[in-house]
């Protein structure tokens, strides 16, 4: 089976994307990862009866079945949601097609197509044209919708001549050009853009009393209002539990933007000693004379105590740590994994980092053509989806859930294994300790 997927919280330009690739490969499905954006899902129910059938659900996909999977606009593991788990498995190659820089979070890709321009439709739309595939109308004025969303129709920096020239292309091919403003965002003007940047580039992820905080800082040139529309950006692209921001607004004021779910930091107690306002969940303050980043640092302190201590992984961790090393031959994997009643076996190298997971279909793979004496190195999955031991149990849950994992390897700071980590233990811990965040 060929799958066809791109990033969570699907916007028009993964959609064209999605839907323009599957003409260069007609025998794959589609699949976004996860829900779609808010204007996509109005798009949708408007405009997308003809897309609607072809596009599935992840729980329709049957991931050992997957062969190649392609992934367009994305090519990071976070972004991809539940297929982050085929990613690096030897029996699934990767064609990836990306406008997006890369990362150390990247997947390995057997072929990689990435073009430094505003839409990946764009190029996808090159290469259709190049192979003269045919372009219905609604397809095209999908697509001039994928490249308006992504360059704030054709206004940001990003943009290249390719995907004006795209457009004009569109529009010969009887793309509805006129309506489509309307539909994308456009609200973001330079400024805008430039702040979030810095506010992503800024951010660390830590964790306090188990809840995954996300603190960020950013200073503007011009004071701009309604910074919350930023934090909540931030909020939801990084999935915690607490989100703060301080802001040195134009030079004229500090700005302190914070959001919570529910029951982890009471955000108007948090902030009333800098006279902010707000309810539980979110609320901001507005400061003068002080120095942006040292405010970040006093409100990092203070959250130790603000909030409400979660149950940590590394809380209910007790089983021994079993791990192969990849130098290990693939029948002295199989005796490990027998032994211990294992489906799956974290491959730990010397030094302790784990370096991928091997499991008994992976084995099995290897023993049907002979190869036991074969190194586990070349049968294992590589790269490692893993959890943090100062994550929370219900961080821990929602992890197992996504990729659908029986047990995860637990790294501690410097990413050395610590546990694997069941989910009937985690089961347990959670039904024992009520706290659940959710
Ligand atoms: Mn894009």
């Amino acid at each position: 089976m060929h799958l066809i997927t791109s990033h969570l919280n699907t916007d028009f330009d993964s959609l064209a994307s999605m839907i323009a690739i599957q003409k260069l490969y007609p025998d794959a499905v589609i699949c976004p990862p996860g829900s779609m954006s808010r204007k996509v899902r109005e798009f949708m129910s408007r405009r997308g009866y003809q897309w609607a059938s072809k596009i599935l659900k992840p729980k329709k996909i049957p991931l050992d079945e997957i062969t190649l999977m392609i992934v367009v606009d994305a090519r990071s593991r976070s972004r991809i949601g539940p297929f982050a788990a085929l990613a690096g498995r030897q029996d699934v190659a990767v064609h990836v097609y990306d406008h997006h820089p890369a990362t150390p979070d990247d997947i390995p890709a057997e072929e990689l197509v990435y073009e430094p321009i505003g839409a990946s439709i764009t190029m996808i739309l090159e290469h259709l044209l190049n192979e003269r595939k045919e372009i219905t109308p609604e397809e095209a004025t999908l697509f001039a919708l994928g490249i308006y969303d992504d360059t704030g129709a054709l206004t940001y920096e990003t943009t290249t001549e390719r995907d004006i020239a795209a457009i004009s292309y569109l529009r010969d091919l009887g793309a509805d050009l006129s309506g489509i403003l309307l539909q994308v965002e456009t609200d973001m003007s330079a400024d805008d853009r430039k702040l979030l940047d810095n506010l992503a580039e800024n951010a660390r992820e830590i964790y306090i009393n188990g809840a995954k905080v996300y603190l960020t800082w950013a200073e503007t040139e011009q004071y701009i209002l309604g910074l919350s529309v930023f934090v909540n950006k931030l909020k939801e692209y990084c999935d915690s539990h607490v989100t703060i921001a301080v802001v040195n607004n134009g030079g004229k004021k500090i700005n302190v933007i914070a959001r919570s779910v529910e029951g982890v930091l009471n955000v108007k107690e948090f902030l009333a000693p800098y006279g902010g306002s707000g309810h539980y969940q979110a609320g901001s303050a507005t400061l003068t004379d002080r120095d942006a980043k040292e405010l970040l640092d006093e409100i990092e302190k203070r959250l130790a105590k603000a909030i409400t201590p979660l149950m940590k992984v590394a809380d209910i961790m007790t089983s021994p740590v079993i791990a192969v090393s990849p130098d290990s031959r693939v029948d002295e994997g199989y005796r490990t994994m027998l032994r211990f009643g294992l489906k799956s076996l974290p491959v730990a190298n010397s030094e302790g980092e784990v370096v991928g997971m091997m499991t008994r279909r992976d084995l099995d793979k290897a023993h049907l053509h002979g190869l036991d004496r074969a190194k586990i190195s070349d049968f294992m999955t590589q790269g490692v989806i893993s959890l943090a031991a100062e994550a929370s149990i219900d961080e821990a849950h929602r992890m197992m859930a996504t990729y659908g994992f029986e047990k995860m390897p637990v790294l501690d700071d410097n990413g050395k294994l610590v546990v694997t980590l069941s989910r009937a233990v985690l089961l347990k811990a959670i039904y024992h300790s009520g706290q659940f965040a959710g």
